[in-house]
Protein backbone atom coordinates (compact mmCIF):
# COMPACT_ATOMS: atom_id res chain seq x y z
CA UNK A 1 0.00 0.00 0.00
CA UNK A 2 1.12 3.75 -0.90
CA UNK A 3 1.94 5.70 2.33
CA UNK A 4 2.12 9.88 1.77
CA UNK A 5 6.21 9.08 1.59
CA UNK A 6 5.76 6.09 -0.64
CA UNK A 7 6.58 6.06 -4.61
CA UNK A 8 3.68 5.24 -6.79
CA UNK A 9 2.26 1.71 -6.31
CA UNK A 10 0.19 -0.30 -8.83
CA UNK A 11 -2.34 -0.95 -5.94
CA UNK A 12 -4.65 -2.54 -8.16
CA UNK A 13 -2.13 -4.57 -9.52
CA UNK A 14 -0.52 -5.76 -6.68
CA UNK A 15 -4.46 -7.75 -6.32
CA UNK A 16 -3.98 -9.84 -9.32
CA UNK A 17 -7.02 -11.52 -10.63
CA UNK A 18 -9.17 -8.69 -8.61
CA UNK A 19 -10.69 -7.41 -12.00
CA UNK A 20 -12.66 -10.48 -13.23
CA UNK A 21 -12.76 -11.58 -17.29
CA UNK A 22 -16.05 -9.85 -16.95
CA UNK A 23 -14.02 -6.64 -15.62
CA UNK A 24 -16.15 -6.87 -12.28
CA UNK A 25 -14.01 -3.85 -10.67
CA UNK A 26 -15.76 -5.04 -7.33
CA UNK A 27 -12.48 -6.27 -5.46
CA UNK A 28 -10.56 -3.20 -6.81
CA UNK A 29 -12.97 -0.95 -5.44
CA UNK A 30 -12.70 -2.25 -1.98
CA UNK A 31 -9.29 -1.72 -2.26
CA UNK A 32 -9.52 1.81 -3.03
CA UNK A 33 -12.08 1.99 -0.20
CA UNK A 34 -9.95 0.87 2.18
CA UNK A 35 -6.90 3.38 1.10
CA UNK A 36 -8.88 5.96 1.20
CA UNK A 37 -10.70 5.23 4.59
CA UNK A 38 -6.93 4.50 6.09
CA UNK A 39 -5.83 7.83 4.55
CA UNK A 40 -3.70 6.78 2.18
CA UNK A 41 -2.33 7.88 -0.93
CA UNK A 42 -3.97 7.25 -4.48
CA UNK A 43 -1.02 7.02 -6.82
CA UNK A 44 -1.47 7.59 -10.89
CA UNK A 45 -1.04 4.16 -11.47
CA UNK A 46 -3.75 2.49 -9.12
CA UNK A 47 -6.89 1.61 -9.74
CA UNK A 48 -9.32 4.46 -8.96
CA UNK A 49 -13.18 4.46 -10.22
CA UNK A 50 -13.75 6.53 -13.12
CA UNK A 51 -15.99 9.05 -11.66
CA UNK A 52 -13.04 9.77 -8.59
CA UNK A 53 -10.92 10.73 -11.71
CA UNK A 54 -13.30 12.91 -13.45
CA UNK A 55 -13.74 15.07 -10.29
CA UNK A 56 -9.90 15.63 -9.73
CA UNK A 57 -9.96 16.34 -13.49
CA UNK A 58 -12.57 18.93 -12.84
CA UNK A 59 -11.00 20.29 -9.62
CA UNK A 60 -7.57 20.49 -10.43
CA UNK A 61 -8.20 22.15 -14.37
CA UNK A 62 -10.62 24.75 -12.27
CA UNK A 63 -7.20 25.74 -10.04
CA UNK A 64 -5.20 25.40 -12.53
CA UNK A 65 -7.17 27.62 -15.06
CA UNK A 66 -7.78 29.79 -11.93
CA UNK A 67 -4.23 31.02 -11.69
CA UNK A 68 -3.46 31.54 -14.89
CA UNK A 69 -5.82 33.87 -15.64
CA UNK A 70 -5.42 35.17 -12.20
CA UNK A 71 -2.19 36.66 -13.27
CA UNK A 72 -4.16 38.99 -15.48
CA UNK A 73 -6.20 41.44 -13.08
CA UNK A 74 -2.27 41.53 -11.09
CA UNK A 75 -0.29 41.89 -14.04
CA UNK A 76 -2.40 44.93 -15.02
CA UNK A 77 -0.52 46.94 -11.97
CA UNK A 78 2.71 46.19 -12.95
CA UNK A 79 4.31 49.01 -15.09
CA UNK A 80 2.37 50.91 -12.77
CA UNK A 81 3.54 50.21 -9.45
CA UNK A 82 4.41 53.01 -7.03
CA UNK A 83 8.34 51.75 -6.94
CA UNK A 84 10.72 49.86 -8.20
CA UNK A 85 10.40 47.35 -4.91
CA UNK A 86 6.61 46.87 -5.66
CA UNK A 87 7.32 46.38 -9.25
CA UNK A 88 9.81 43.53 -8.11
CA UNK A 89 7.48 41.59 -5.92
CA UNK A 90 4.51 42.02 -8.26
CA UNK A 91 6.62 40.04 -10.86
CA UNK A 92 7.79 37.72 -9.05
CA UNK A 93 3.70 36.99 -7.57
CA UNK A 94 2.54 36.67 -11.01
CA UNK A 95 5.07 34.90 -11.81
CA UNK A 96 4.41 32.09 -9.13
CA UNK A 97 0.95 31.84 -10.74
CA UNK A 98 2.07 30.49 -13.81
CA UNK A 99 3.94 28.15 -12.09
CA UNK A 100 1.17 26.95 -9.53
CA UNK A 101 -0.70 26.42 -13.28
CA UNK A 102 2.43 24.51 -14.53
CA UNK A 103 2.20 21.77 -11.34
CA UNK A 104 -1.56 21.76 -11.59
CA UNK A 105 -1.27 21.07 -15.31
CA UNK A 106 0.86 18.46 -14.38
CA UNK A 107 -0.72 16.69 -11.96
CA UNK A 108 -4.11 16.72 -14.10
CA UNK A 109 -1.64 14.45 -16.63
CA UNK A 110 -1.03 12.58 -14.33
CA UNK A 111 -4.71 11.61 -14.49
CA UNK A 112 -4.51 10.73 -18.42
CA UNK A 113 -5.61 14.44 -19.63
CA UNK A 114 -3.22 16.31 -21.08
CA UNK A 115 -2.18 20.53 -20.58
CA UNK A 116 -3.36 21.04 -24.50
CA UNK A 117 -6.53 19.39 -23.90
CA UNK A 118 -7.65 21.24 -20.81
CA UNK A 119 -7.02 24.64 -22.13
CA UNK A 120 -9.02 23.58 -25.24
CA UNK A 121 -11.61 23.50 -23.08
CA UNK A 122 -11.04 26.62 -20.90
CA UNK A 123 -11.18 28.79 -24.26
CA UNK A 124 -13.94 26.71 -25.38
CA UNK A 125 -15.80 27.94 -22.20
CA UNK A 126 -16.02 24.44 -21.42
CA UNK A 127 -14.06 24.42 -17.99
CA UNK A 128 -14.73 26.77 -15.46
CA UNK A 129 -12.12 29.36 -13.10
CA UNK A 130 -12.65 31.32 -10.25
CA UNK A 131 -15.34 33.23 -10.34
CA UNK A 132 -12.92 35.99 -8.00
CA UNK A 133 -10.95 36.69 -11.50
CA UNK A 134 -13.74 38.39 -12.81
CA UNK A 135 -13.81 41.51 -10.85
CA UNK A 136 -11.82 44.06 -12.06
CA UNK A 137 -8.83 45.85 -10.40
CA UNK A 138 -9.13 49.47 -10.66
CA UNK A 139 -6.43 51.20 -8.08
CA UNK A 140 -3.22 50.43 -7.13
CA UNK A 141 -4.92 49.40 -3.66
CA UNK A 142 -6.45 46.40 -5.24
CA UNK A 143 -2.65 44.75 -5.80
CA UNK A 144 -2.81 44.37 -1.81
CA UNK A 145 -6.59 43.69 -1.38
CA UNK A 146 -6.15 40.91 -3.67
CA UNK A 147 -3.14 39.84 -1.95
CA UNK A 148 -4.44 39.86 1.51
CA UNK A 149 -7.99 38.80 0.87
CA UNK A 150 -7.74 36.72 -2.52
CA UNK A 151 -4.75 34.99 -1.63
CA UNK A 152 -5.85 34.85 1.87
CA UNK A 153 -8.93 32.71 1.02
CA UNK A 154 -6.68 30.33 -1.65
CA UNK A 155 -4.92 29.09 1.45
CA UNK A 156 -7.80 28.75 3.19
CA UNK A 157 -8.69 26.57 0.98
CA UNK A 158 -5.75 25.23 -0.27
CA UNK A 159 -4.06 24.10 3.25
CA UNK A 160 -6.37 21.26 3.49
CA UNK A 161 -5.67 20.22 -0.22
CA UNK A 162 -2.18 19.35 1.06
CA UNK A 163 -4.06 16.49 2.31
CA UNK A 164 -6.45 15.43 -0.50
CA UNK A 165 -6.39 11.26 -0.98
CA UNK A 166 -4.57 12.15 -4.78
CA UNK A 167 -1.04 11.92 -4.47
CA UNK A 168 0.23 14.35 -7.44
CA UNK A 169 -2.41 17.33 -6.38
CA UNK A 170 -1.36 17.28 -2.36
CA UNK A 171 2.17 17.54 -3.50
CA UNK A 172 1.64 19.99 -5.77
CA UNK A 173 -0.28 21.80 -2.83
CA UNK A 174 2.19 21.85 -0.43
CA UNK A 175 5.19 24.42 -2.61
CA UNK A 176 1.97 26.12 -3.62
CA UNK A 177 0.53 27.33 -0.32
CA UNK A 178 3.85 27.91 0.67
CA UNK A 179 4.31 30.76 -1.96
CA UNK A 180 0.57 31.75 -1.58
CA UNK A 181 1.75 32.50 1.80
CA UNK A 182 4.40 35.18 0.71
CA UNK A 183 1.49 36.92 -1.20
CA UNK A 184 -0.93 37.02 1.21
CA UNK A 185 1.54 38.62 3.48
CA UNK A 186 2.76 40.93 0.58
CA UNK A 187 -0.15 42.07 -0.27
CA UNK A 188 -1.23 42.65 4.16
CA UNK A 189 2.02 44.31 4.07
CA UNK A 190 0.82 46.47 0.91
CA UNK A 191 -2.77 47.48 2.80
CA UNK A 192 -0.87 48.18 5.71
CA UNK A 193 0.89 50.85 4.04
CA UNK A 194 -1.31 52.67 2.33
CA UNK A 195 -3.64 52.35 5.19
CA UNK A 196 -1.09 54.38 7.37
CA UNK A 197 -0.29 57.02 4.46
CA UNK A 198 -2.18 59.88 3.62
CA UNK A 199 -6.11 59.93 3.87
CA UNK A 200 -6.13 58.93 0.28
CA UNK A 201 -4.00 56.19 0.73
CA UNK A 202 -6.67 55.16 3.62
CA UNK A 203 -9.08 55.93 1.41
CA UNK A 204 -8.00 54.49 -1.68
CA UNK A 205 -7.44 50.84 0.59
CA UNK A 206 -10.66 50.63 2.42
CA UNK A 207 -12.33 51.37 -1.21
CA UNK A 208 -10.69 47.85 -2.82
CA UNK A 209 -11.21 46.06 0.71
CA UNK A 210 -15.19 47.19 0.10
CA UNK A 211 -15.31 45.98 -3.54
CA UNK A 212 -13.12 42.48 -2.84
CA UNK A 213 -15.05 41.30 0.56
CA UNK A 214 -17.92 39.97 -0.83
CA UNK A 215 -16.40 38.54 -4.09
CA UNK A 216 -13.60 36.95 -1.35
CA UNK A 217 -16.25 34.62 0.32
CA UNK A 218 -17.68 33.83 -2.62
CA UNK A 219 -14.38 31.79 -3.81
CA UNK A 220 -15.16 28.74 -1.13
CA UNK A 221 -18.02 28.25 -3.53
CA UNK A 222 -21.98 27.79 -2.93
CA UNK A 223 -23.17 27.11 0.16
CA UNK A 224 -23.16 23.98 1.58
CA UNK A 225 -26.73 22.94 0.63
CA UNK A 226 -26.47 23.92 -2.60
CA UNK A 227 -23.10 22.68 -3.24
CA UNK A 228 -23.61 19.59 -5.26
CA UNK A 229 -19.78 17.82 -5.41
CA UNK A 230 -19.51 18.60 -2.00
CA UNK A 231 -20.41 15.13 -0.19
CA UNK A 232 -19.11 12.80 -2.83
CA UNK A 233 -15.50 14.48 -2.98
CA UNK A 234 -15.25 14.85 1.21
CA UNK A 235 -16.12 11.14 1.02
CA UNK A 236 -13.15 10.58 -1.07
CA UNK A 237 -10.98 12.80 0.59
CA UNK A 238 -10.54 15.04 -1.99
CA UNK A 239 -11.73 18.10 -0.07
CA UNK A 240 -11.21 17.77 4.11
CA UNK A 241 -13.81 20.43 4.81
CA UNK A 242 -17.43 21.47 3.64
CA UNK A 243 -17.51 25.05 1.89
CA UNK A 244 -19.13 27.16 4.30
CA UNK A 245 -16.76 25.70 7.20
CA UNK A 246 -13.86 27.42 5.07
CA UNK A 247 -15.71 30.21 4.40
CA UNK A 248 -16.40 30.76 8.34
CA UNK A 249 -12.60 29.78 9.09
CA UNK A 250 -11.75 33.10 6.89
CA UNK A 251 -14.00 35.47 8.11
CA UNK A 252 -12.88 34.63 11.77
CA UNK A 253 -9.07 34.94 10.34
CA UNK A 254 -9.93 38.19 8.77
CA UNK A 255 -11.63 40.12 11.16
CA UNK A 256 -9.38 40.52 13.84
CA UNK A 257 -6.73 41.26 10.50
CA UNK A 258 -8.77 43.96 9.62
CA UNK A 259 -8.98 45.57 12.87
CA UNK A 260 -4.56 45.72 12.52
CA UNK A 261 -4.95 47.27 9.51
CA UNK A 262 -7.53 49.71 10.24
CA UNK A 263 -9.92 49.01 7.94
CA UNK A 264 -13.44 47.65 7.89
CA UNK A 265 -14.78 45.04 6.30
CA UNK A 266 -18.24 46.11 4.52
CA UNK A 267 -20.55 43.97 6.76
CA UNK A 268 -22.93 45.78 8.93
CA UNK A 269 -24.37 42.39 10.49
CA UNK A 270 -19.97 41.26 11.44
CA UNK A 271 -20.16 40.26 14.85
CA UNK A 272 -18.36 38.10 17.26
CA UNK A 273 -21.00 35.36 18.24
CA UNK A 274 -20.23 34.31 22.00
CA UNK A 275 -22.03 30.87 21.60
CA UNK A 276 -21.21 29.68 18.62
CA UNK A 277 -17.31 30.84 18.83
CA UNK A 278 -17.45 32.38 15.17
CA UNK A 279 -17.97 35.66 13.74
CA UNK A 280 -21.60 35.80 11.89
CA UNK A 281 -21.79 37.95 9.34
CA UNK A 282 -24.15 38.66 6.72
CA UNK A 283 -25.83 36.96 3.72
CA UNK A 284 -24.25 36.12 0.78
CA UNK A 285 -25.95 37.94 -2.73
CA UNK A 286 -25.52 34.23 -4.01
CA UNK A 287 -27.24 35.37 -7.34
CA UNK A 288 -24.20 38.08 -8.00
CA UNK A 289 -22.14 34.92 -7.77
CA UNK A 290 -24.24 32.51 -10.15
CA UNK A 291 -24.06 35.99 -13.15
CA UNK A 292 -20.67 35.37 -12.74
CA UNK A 293 -20.10 31.59 -13.19
CA UNK A 294 -22.75 32.18 -16.25
CA UNK A 295 -20.57 34.69 -17.94
CA UNK A 296 -22.02 37.49 -16.58
CA UNK A 297 -19.54 39.30 -14.58
CA UNK A 298 -17.62 42.25 -15.43
CA UNK A 299 -14.39 40.87 -16.90
CA UNK A 300 -15.53 37.50 -17.75
CA UNK A 301 -15.44 38.34 -21.11
CA UNK A 302 -12.50 40.41 -21.36
CA UNK A 303 -10.92 37.64 -18.96
CA UNK A 304 -11.03 34.51 -22.03
CA UNK A 305 -10.30 36.82 -24.80
CA UNK A 306 -7.08 37.96 -23.25
CA UNK A 307 -6.37 33.89 -22.60
CA UNK A 308 -6.99 33.19 -25.95
CA UNK A 309 -5.17 35.87 -27.85
CA UNK A 310 -1.85 34.90 -25.08
CA UNK A 311 -2.51 31.29 -26.18
CA UNK A 312 -2.43 32.37 -30.19
CA UNK A 313 0.52 34.61 -29.88
CA UNK A 314 2.64 31.79 -28.04
CA UNK A 315 2.17 29.30 -30.78
CA UNK A 316 5.54 30.64 -32.15
CA UNK A 317 7.37 29.67 -28.51
CA UNK A 318 5.30 26.43 -28.20
CA UNK A 319 6.55 25.41 -31.67
CA UNK A 320 10.05 26.10 -31.14
CA UNK A 321 10.18 24.22 -27.62
CA UNK A 322 8.56 21.04 -29.61
CA UNK A 323 11.08 21.36 -32.46
CA UNK A 324 14.01 21.89 -30.39
CA UNK A 325 13.20 19.00 -28.04
CA UNK A 326 12.56 16.89 -31.34
CA UNK A 327 16.22 17.81 -32.66
CA UNK A 328 17.58 17.14 -29.09
CA UNK A 329 15.82 13.94 -29.16
CA UNK A 330 17.80 12.89 -32.19
CA UNK A 331 14.31 13.95 -34.80
CA UNK A 332 14.56 15.18 -38.15
CA UNK A 333 14.27 18.65 -36.48
CA UNK A 334 10.51 18.89 -37.21
CA UNK A 335 8.42 20.24 -34.72
CA UNK A 336 6.01 17.49 -32.83
CA UNK A 337 3.43 19.86 -31.85
N1 LIG B 1 -15.73 30.03 -9.00
O1 LIG B 1 -20.30 21.61 -5.80
P1 LIG B 1 -19.42 22.78 -5.66
C1 LIG B 1 -6.36 30.78 -6.94
C2 LIG B 1 -18.52 25.75 -9.24
S1 LIG B 1 -7.74 30.75 -6.00
C3 LIG B 1 -16.12 29.33 -10.09
O2 LIG B 1 -19.28 23.35 -4.29
P2 LIG B 1 -16.65 21.85 -5.66
C4 LIG B 1 -5.51 31.98 -6.98
C5 LIG B 1 -18.01 24.33 -9.12
O3 LIG B 1 -16.86 24.13 -9.94
C6 LIG B 1 -9.04 29.96 -6.84
N2 LIG B 1 -16.83 28.18 -10.00
O4 LIG B 1 -17.98 22.44 -6.31
C7 LIG B 1 -5.46 32.84 -5.93
C8 LIG B 1 -19.21 23.55 -9.59
O5 LIG B 1 -19.35 23.66 -11.01
P3 LIG B 1 -18.93 22.42 -12.01
C9 LIG B 1 -8.80 28.55 -7.31
C10 LIG B 1 -17.13 27.73 -8.76
O6 LIG B 1 -15.70 21.60 -6.76
C11 LIG B 1 -4.68 34.00 -6.00
C12 LIG B 1 -20.36 24.36 -9.01
O7 LIG B 1 -19.87 25.67 -8.82
N3 LIG B 1 -8.80 27.60 -6.24
O8 LIG B 1 -6.12 29.84 -7.60
O9 LIG B 1 -16.97 20.73 -4.73
C13 LIG B 1 -3.98 34.29 -7.15
C14 LIG B 1 -20.86 23.81 -7.69
O10 LIG B 1 -19.89 23.96 -6.63
C15 LIG B 1 -16.71 28.40 -7.61
C16 LIG B 1 -9.34 26.39 -6.41
O11 LIG B 1 -9.86 26.05 -7.44
C17 LIG B 1 -16.00 29.59 -7.75
N4 LIG B 1 -15.58 30.33 -6.70
O12 LIG B 1 -16.13 23.06 -4.74
C18 LIG B 1 -4.02 33.40 -8.22
C19 LIG B 1 -9.22 25.48 -5.22
N5 LIG B 1 -17.16 27.71 -6.54
O13 LIG B 1 -17.43 22.20 -11.81
C20 LIG B 1 -4.78 32.25 -8.14
C21 LIG B 1 -9.62 24.07 -5.53
C22 LIG B 1 -17.83 26.65 -7.02
O14 LIG B 1 -19.74 21.24 -11.61
N6 LIG B 1 -11.05 23.93 -5.74
N7 LIG B 1 -17.83 26.67 -8.36
O15 LIG B 1 -19.24 22.95 -13.39
C23 LIG B 1 -11.92 23.70 -4.74
O16 LIG B 1 -11.57 23.63 -3.58
C24 LIG B 1 -13.37 23.47 -5.14
O17 LIG B 1 -13.41 23.19 -6.51
C25 LIG B 1 -14.32 24.65 -4.82
C26 LIG B 1 -15.72 24.28 -5.30
C27 LIG B 1 -14.36 24.88 -3.31
C28 LIG B 1 -13.88 25.93 -5.51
Amino acid sequence: MATAAAQPTARGQAYGGAQDDAGDTTAYQRVFDAAVAADERIEPRDWMPDAYRATLVRQIAQHAHSEIIGMQPEANWITRAPSLRRKAILMAKVQDEAGHGLYLYSAAETLGTSRDELLDKLHAGRQKYSSIFNYPTLTWADVGAIGWLVDGAAITNQVPLCRCSYGPYARAMVRICKEESFHQRQGYELLLALSKGTPEQHAMAQDAVNRWWWPSLMMFGPPDDESQHSAQSMAWKIKRHSNDELRQRFVDICVPQAESLGLTLPDPDLRWNEERGHYDFGPIDWTEFWEVLKGNGPCNEQRIEQRRRAHEEGAWVREAAAAYADKHAGGNGEARA
